[in-house]
């Protein structure tokens, strides 16, 4: 679908809907949250009654920063809190899936069954798990969900003061890691119309300010890197320290700064038995294809795997051979 029939068919379905609802993913971060954000400053304009779901206990401190800042202003329910906020006739409800298309990694599973009319707005790319049955606007090729949402605001013409254009902007920073990935003409674009509207890069750092301890845990995984073919950057993470998925996400973003390193994968448990690995590529490296081996997925930039009852060294042995499967064909 191009891009004007799917706003036709996003602004059709917005329009029908008396009660819509906004649910990211799981582990909310910046684009997550912004995009959600900005989103229902549209539906606001169109006075709409939304609601934000989150399920998540615990926040990133950006994350956090915002909503606490915003405690009050935007109507923010859990999951299981639907049915008192639902539109009588369920024709009426419309639920939009923001920064994820995935079953399972949604907010909360249980809501997708409860609305008919769903909604994905998503920078990722589709998989088998895609949430069925839904209107989806998706471009893997954009830089962030942020991205996508401001050029929204921009069309529908929504008046968006410098507070809420500085959370798009942290999304969309975030995302591209400051403007170095997938950061095309359209980012740059939507980064000046938001800087237009008075969005502030000082916030924007203030919000993406990372905490020391978890700092200094990311620097650990970075000691001791191995490279392959010279091309490929691997390492992975002492087995006494689970990690949270971003925090894998964000050292594997940091290995393709280095000189002719064109794909970066790491290892680390996210769980007790469960260990994760996040993925980056510049693009011309396949690694979704190594990562479905293992069970995961991703697009040309990005991906990860979450492998259940296992080890490190045994990820790390699978995930070795997988690479030089590749790397020999
Ligand atoms: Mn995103």
């Amino acid at each position: 679908m191009k891009i004007i029939e799917q706003r036709r068919a996003l602004n059709k379905q917005i329009k029908k809907a008396k009660t819509i609802f906004l649910m990211a993913h799981k582990d909310l971060d910046l684009d997550a949250l912004g995009s959600c954000i900005g989103l229902s400053l549209i539906l606001k304009q169109r006075k709409k009654d939304y609601y934000i779901i989150i399920d998540d206990k615990q926040h990133e401190l950006g994350v956090e920063k915002i909503l606490r800042e915003l405690e009050g202003c935007i109507p923010i329910i859990k999951g299981e809190d639907l049915d008192k906020h639902l539109y009588p006739n369920n024709k009426k409800n419309l639920l939009i899936v923001l920064d994820t298309n995935k079953t399972e990694l949604v907010q909360n599973k249980e809501v997708l069954k409860k609305i008919d009319n769903k909604i994905i707005i998503d920078h990722h790319d589709l998989g088998k798990t895609t949430i069925k049955n839904a209107l989806i606007i998706n471009d893997d090729e954009v830089s962030s969900t942020c991205e996508m949402i401001t050029e929204l605001t921009e069309f529908y013409d929504v008046e968006l003061d410098p507070y809420y254009a500085t959370v798009l902007l942290s999304g969309i920073v975030l995302d591209t890691n400051n403007f170095t990935l997938k950061t095309t003409a359209e980012t740059y674009y939507a980064a000046y119309y938001l800087a237009n509207l008075g969005a502030s890069a000082k916030k924007v750092q203030y919000l993406l300010k990372q905490d020391v301890e978890e700092y200094t845990e990311r620097q650990k995984l970075l000691t001791d890197i191995e490279t392959i073919n010279k091309k490929i950057a691997f390492t992975k993470a002492s087995p006494y320290t689970i990690y949270r998925r971003e925090d894998l996400a964000k050292v594997a973003d940091t290995l393709l700064f280095f000189n002719n390193i064109e794909a970066s994968f790491v290892i680390g448990k996210v769980g007790k038995d469960t260990v994760g690995i996040s993925a980056r590529s510049l693009g011309n490296y396949n690694i979704t294809k190594i990562l479905e081996k293992l069970g995961g997925g991703g697009n040309d930039y990005n991906g990860a795997a979450r492998i259940e009852k296992t080890t490190i060294s045994k990820v790390e042995q699978e995930l070795k051979k997988a690479i030089a499967k590749e790397e020999g064909e």
